[in-house]
């Protein structure tokens, strides 16, 4: 469609080195051609031309001091893309790749994929190029003071809700929310994530992984499959995967292999989780480690070759663009019968398309991991109300929400003519409540 061309190119010409952003885009303009034809009010009010354009970009210096005394300088940014249905809601990346390319693509994702999720939240995302890995705790404690310093007068409860993502857990959030309160002598919800003594949620550790589980659940049993018995390979080695792991072995499936940076593991009698928790958890080593307590599993040195391992089901949870066209052709041939995506975008359109074309069960990323950003929603509900859920409340509304985007998503496929096709379901599912929200709000912003 002619449009939606137009602002394809649009995106291209304005910010012609992002890569990562131009390939989120381009996938949800492709689905939304038959939103874009049955309501020419919406081409008219430039929905589709505003929504690819953040409402607010800030960068900004994080100067601190490293523990020999030298004065190290990143580079900080929030990306608050789109606020139509809620304050502008998503996590914060600390990784050395990050840039403005890969924030915007996430926080693009993130407008949808948090509207997918039923509650008020907005779209953003933010991080820095600071890398954790090696640091001591003094290190990464001033880099997040430094970061919060001038984060704080860009966020707030009802404006902007950060949260964790790759390189920030509970530890980084501590420290952000301690900056954040030291500043503003204001005790809020203006970060999620936060440990349970002080306003954290719940499950909310978990909530991404198993929420991964929860909708794969669904999503296998539409087709008469199950997790029960299944094998499961799974990238990463982090929040994602290590919570992705623990629930498939709760339903019955046995996971085979986890991945790092460096290398993957491989134990074909399943993945010893309490090793995995204590190397990556506690120690914050490499996965390699494993070996040293399991000598019968294998490390192979690189990670792509982890798609090579035959299974049944594959899940993704480590980063971007990770699983790409021949690897999807692999894990297709070993006979590979459902793909979930508990990483944002870790599938290249090319593997999509794979995917699709070979009938596998395909979760995309923006409805698949919402669990994540859903418990995150609960969380700030549980701090307005100033009233904590218990686990078994806040997990019963997780797995509630999943299977509710899982049926959002399937019906919107079948309603715009693609059916079983989850990427273009939750591409417009998550669409239509921000674009009638937008619409309804008048063209500024
Ligand atoms: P963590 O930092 O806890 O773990 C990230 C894992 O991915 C690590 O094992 C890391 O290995 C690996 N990884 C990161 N970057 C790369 C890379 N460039 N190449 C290979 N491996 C890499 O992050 P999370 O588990 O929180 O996040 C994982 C994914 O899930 C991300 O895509 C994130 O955006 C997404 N996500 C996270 C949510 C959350 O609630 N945390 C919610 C929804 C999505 P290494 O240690 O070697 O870097
Ligand atoms: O990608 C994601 O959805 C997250 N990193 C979680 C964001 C959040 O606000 O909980």
């Amino acid at each position: 469609m002619k449009i939606l061309k137009d602002v394809m190119e649009q995106v291209i010409k304005r910010d012609p080195n992002e890569p990562e952003f131009h390939q989120a885009v381009m996938e949800v303009l492709e689905s939304l051609e038959p939103v874009a034809e049955k309501h020419p009010e919406w081409v008219k009010a430039g929905i589709f031309d505003r929504i690819v354009e953040p409402e607010r970009q800030i960068t900004f210096r994080v100067s601190w001091v490293d523990d020999d005394g030298n004065v190290q300088v990143n580079r900080g940014y929030r990306i608050q893309f789109n606020s139509a249905i809620g304050p502008y809601k998503g996590g914060i990346r600390l990784h050395p790749s990050v840039n403005a390319s890969i924030l915007k693509f996430l926080g693009f994702e993130q407008i949808l994929k948090n509207s997918l999720t039923g509650l008020p939240m907005g779209g953003g995302k933010g991080g820095s190029d600071f890398d954790p890995k090696g640091k001591s705790d003094g290190e990464v404690m001033r880099f997040c003071q430094s970061f919060m310093t001038e984060l704080e007068r860009h966020i707030g409860e009802n404006t902007d809700v950060p949260a964790g993502d790759i390189g920030t857990g509970a530890r980084e959030i501590g420290y952000m929310f301690g900056q954040y309160k030291r500043l503003r002598n204001d005790f809020t919800g203006v970060l999620t994530g936060k440990g349970l003594t002080w306003g954290g949620s719940l499950a909310r550790t978990e909530a991404t992984g198993y929420g991964l589980c929860y909708f794969m659940d669904e999503a296998l049993r539409a087709k008469g499959k199950s997790l029960k018995g299944a094998t499961v390979v799974i990238s990463g080695s982090g929040n994602v995967a290590i919570y992705a792991t623990e629930k498939i072995h709760q339903l019955g499936g046995k996971v085979v292999a986890l991945s790092d940076s460096n290398g993957y593991i491989y134990d074909p009698e399943g993945i010893k989780l309490e090793t995995v928790q204590k190397i990556k958890e506690v120690e914050r080593k490499r996965i390699s480690e494993y070996i040293k307590y399991h000598p019968k599993a294998k490390y192979t040195e690189g990670c792509s070759d982890i798609w090579k391992i035959k299974c049944d089901i594959a899940l993704p949870c480590a980063t971007q663009n990770d699983i790409d066209e021949n690897s999807a052709k692999t894990l297709v041939a070993n006979g590979c019968y459902a793909v979930g995506e508990g990483a944002n975008m870790p599938s290249t359109p090319e593997a999509i398309d794979v995917f699709i074309k070979n009938k596998i069960i395909f979760a995309p990323s923006k409805a698949a991991n919402a669990g994540g950003v859903a418990t995150s929603g609960l969380e700030m509900s549980q701090n307005s109300m100033r009233y904590p859920w218990t686990f078994e409340e806040v997990d019963a509304k997780l797995k509630d929400i999943m299977v509710e985007i899982y049926k959002a998503a399937s019906s919107a496929a079948k309603e715009y003519g693609h059916e079983d096709n989850l990427v273009v379901g939750a591409n417009i599912a998550g669409f239509l409540k921000v674009a009638n929200a937008m619409y309804a709000q008048g063209i500024a912003y």
